[in-house]
């Protein structure tokens, strides 16, 4: 069976992130994964922090912390996030590794050999009161454009045109706000990127199949031609540039950023070397099937920048099978943003509800063909309706009813009839429609399947109604529960990958244990038999609580909103 290798773009190091950064990789990321490994896949998934550049080492400083300390201490901080949202990573790794140094180092060298390395003379600025190099954004100045004064050295936030640092006014520093600042020569490694255009191009035409959102970014980039990047940078921190005459300099935080999907695969194998060969899962022609999750703003570097490290290399290394590209995730229409601390941060998130209600109602609303927008509103009526009144309560009241009537045990009942047989036509249908929109990546259509599967089992009582048969026909009724049990079986597997938690629970409640819990494809009649009469159950749990209007209120007068929300 074909192995299946997932990354999902890695967070940068300074800040804990909002809900717009999970769901435009981790989350659907791993809900592929989760089901991928429910149908018996060799699946493994690699994340890491993004830990280098400049606004690393700036939110150190602030920290007042060693940046390597601020670096390990958020990174930490990131992993027991996300285990508390259950991303299920087979490795959370660091792009500050040494295993990403190495790789790093060892993919600039092939690339050098390959003639794909120019060195270049750049023209920079250095802060002498900073003592540092500045980042085009890290100069302010008066536009030369419009007259903006506090226009940023790569684009004027004001009339939006491109700039270079040195075409500003009144330069000064971001930083310390000096005006001392000087022109400096430094030598620099550029990638020729350009030489790559045709076998970029073409490798993106081999792939209809992807989103239209990666391929159209994709075209623009190689449509506008691709300029030699510079792949090294004058600061502290970074992975070292291993060439003469270079010393004290550091690789370009995109250029190393994505090999670290590789190193930190290898992070995995060291941990338990004798089982694990990372190499295996990265060699093109070892039948993997690679896909990567991202946001569109990081198309260009994944169809374009990485390709070119991986094809300039001259070695065996795969290249994406599949990239998943989603739009943004707004709140309230407006922008998430982290250095603006707006929006809803997944720290807090976790303080007010439990991870599963914001997995739903995400995945329910990913920004696939679309941007999506995050209301407290929208989210509290997903989370009553779908989860507490279709979900929750099939389960309770059916669960309820069994324990009251027939004990904790799946009741006999006679042989199903014509209610069964179409429930399990309808579950067959909904399953179909769930695996194939799972298997294509497609997670809003995927999430209204999964709701479908959920009211299946209300409608069934609904129609069954043992409450009113039990009076006078018993099998009837047990009929009905022994059925409803068992799609309850159904739908604690099949939830497991969007809702793991509740999933659980469930599945815990009707005491599955390991076995009983394989994805039920192909479809037969036996999965609505697979608990059998007698098979002991547990009182039903509380699944989901609702979230009551004055939380709501309560919610958006914290987190902002109302001046937006007509609620
Ligand atoms: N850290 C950007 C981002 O989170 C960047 C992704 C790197 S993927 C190799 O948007
Ligand atoms: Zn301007």
């Amino acid at each position: 069976m074909q192995r299946v290798l997932i990354t999902s773009a890695l967070p940068y190091i300074n800040g804990v992130k909002h809900l717009g950064n999970l769901i435009g990789s981790m989350l659907p990321a791993d809900v592929y994964a989760r089901f991928l490994r429910l149908r018996g896949q060799d699946v493994l998934y690699i994340c890491a922090t993004d830990e280098h550049g400049t606004p690393a080492e700036l939110a150190a400083l602030e920290a007042g912390l060693d940046v390597a300390d601020y670096c390990s201490q958020q990174h930490d901080l990131q992993a027991s996030i996300y285990e508390r949202f259950h991303l299920s990573f087979d490795h959370f790794g660091r792009s500050s590794s040494p295993q990403n140094a190495a790789l790093t180092q060892h993919f600039c060298r092939k690339l050098s050999e390959s003639g794909f390395i120019e060195e270049r003379i750049v023209r920079q600025v250095y802060s002498n009161a900073d003592q540092r190099y500045l980042p085009d954004r890290y100069i302010v100045g008066t536009c030369p454009h419009c007259g903006y004064e506090r226009a940023r050295g790569d684009q004027c936030e004001s009339c939006t045109r491109v700039l270079d640092p040195l075409d500003l006014i009144a330069p000064r520093s971001a930083l310390s706000g000096s005006c001392d600042l000087e022109e400096r020569e430094s030598r620099h490694l550029f990638l020729r990127q350009s030489a790559f255009a045709e076998r970029l191009r073409a490798w993106i035409d081999d792939h209809p199949e992807w989103p239209v959102l990666v391929r159209s970014i994709a075209y623009k980039w190689l449509d506008e031609g691709l300029l030699d990047r510079c792949i090294t940078r004058d600061l502290r921190w970074g992975v070292p540039v291993d060439r003469e005459g270079f010393e004290g300099k550091v690789f370009y935080v995109w250029f190393d950023a994505p090999i670290s999907y590789i190193a930190a695969t290898r992070e995995w194998a060291d941990r338990a070397p004798q089982s694990r060969d990372w190499k295996r899962w990265w060699q093109a022609g070892e039948g993997v099937r690679y896909v990567q999750f991202l946001a569109k703003d990081n198309v260009p570097f994944h169809t374009v920048s990485f390709p070119c490290t991986i094809l300039g290399s001259g070695e065996e290394w795969k290249l994406a099978d599949y990239i998943k590209g989603f739009n943004w995730l707004t709140y309230y229409g407006g922008k998430f943003s982290t250095s603006e601390k707006r929006g809803i941060f997944m720290d807090a998130a976790l303080d007010e509800f439990p991870a599963d209600y914001y997995r739903y109602w995400l995945l329910a609303n990913a920004p696939e063909s679309d941007d999506a927008s995050f209301t407290w509103a929208a989210f509290a009526q997903a989370i009553n309706k779908d989860l507490a009144d279709v979900l929750g309560n099939f389960v309770n009241r059916c669960l309820r009813f069994a324990k009251s009537r027939f004990g904790e045990r799946v009741p006999e009942g006679g042989a199903p009839g014509k209610l069964e047989d179409e429930l399990a036509a309808d579950l067959e249908r909904s399953l179909a429609s769930y695996t194939h929109c799972l298997e294509q990546l497609q997670f809003r259509r995927a999430l209204a399947d999964l709701r479908s599967i959920w009211t299946l089992g209300n409608a069934y009582m609904d129609r069954a109604a043992p409450w009113a048969t039990i009076k006078t026909d018993r099998d009837a009724a047990a009929l009905a529960l022994r059925t409803a049990i068992n799609l309850m079986r159904v739908i604690a597997i099949v939830s497991e990958p969007v809702i793991p938690k509740i999933a659980k629970l469930l599945a815990d409640t009707l005491e599955l244990g390991t076995t009983r819990r394989g994805w039920p494809d192909p479809f037969t009649r036996g999965v609505l038999e697979a608990l059998p009469p007698g098979h002991a159950f547990r009182a039903p749990p509380i699944l989901v609580e609702k979230i009551d209007d004055e939380v709501v209120a309560s919610l958006i007068e914290r987190y902002g909103g109302a001046e937006l929300d007509p609620l």
